[in-house]
């Protein structure tokens, strides 16, 4: 009787503690979370100085499908479209082929996809192409430094980080959330246990 009466505030604090110890172990992305356009080349609201050869979508896990299923359509500041083609998917990336004379001005790109778990899932975001037009020979400098970057030939590879996921920051805000929860706990829990500790020494000097 004693002995559990004793022992029960340390059960209590361990417990707790094997609890936050739980919750902070928790992984970051959630579960039910949907696949995510994870980056794009060219990234959303980019500014670009010469046309892209494709548009390049790279998803947080491997799209499923390929042909119709999965759509991307690229329109000019008129409504045109100036994709080239079907997607091609090779497991989270997929790349679209443009149309070589898309010239300057505002993009949209509206994309559609089935993600790994079956789910569509779309988006949409824009880009900016002022490649650097031919102009009378009045300022050769500026003809030097306005030669377009060859940004197009590694696209397979190249990894924007500027592109935000949704996703993604939905997983911070509950960790954050957690975190803070798991501290609170987790003082608690200490508070507890090293005061069960010190009760029993008190209570065993008490005997002695
Ligand atoms: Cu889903």
């Amino acid at each position: 009787m004693h002995l559990a009466r004793r022992l029960s505030p340390v059960l209590v604090a361990a417990f707790t503690l094997v609890a936050a110890i739980a919750v902070f172990a928790t992984p970051a992305s959630p579960a039910w979370a949907h696949d995510a356009l994870a980056t794009s080349d060219p990234a959303a609201d980019s500014v670009l100085d010469a046309a892209p050869e494709a548009i390049t979508l790279t998803f947080t896990a491997e799209l499923l499908g390929d042909g119709g299923a999965n759509a991307v359509v690229v329109t000019d500041q008129s409504g045109a479209q100036v994709q080239a083609g079907a997607p091609i998917v090779d497991g989270a990336v997929l790349t679209q082929p443009m149309a070589p004379d898309a010239g300057n001005g505002a993009f949209s790109v509206t994309w559609r996809v089935v993600s790994s778990d079956g789910h569509p899932i779309s988006g949409e975001f824009g880009y900016l192409v002022e490649a650097p037009v031919a102009e009378p020979s009045t300022a050769p400098e500026e003809d030097a430094t306005a030669t377009p970057a060859d940004t197009a030939t590694d696209e397979a590879s190249a990894a924007p980080d500027t592109t935000p996921d949704d996703g993604e920051e939905e997983g911070g805000f509950r960790l954050g959330i957690f975190g803070i929860l798991g501290g609170v706990v987790l003082v608690f829990a200490i508070f507890a246990f090293v005061r069960a500790l010190l009760r029993r020494r008190a209570q065993r000097g008490k005997q002695d």
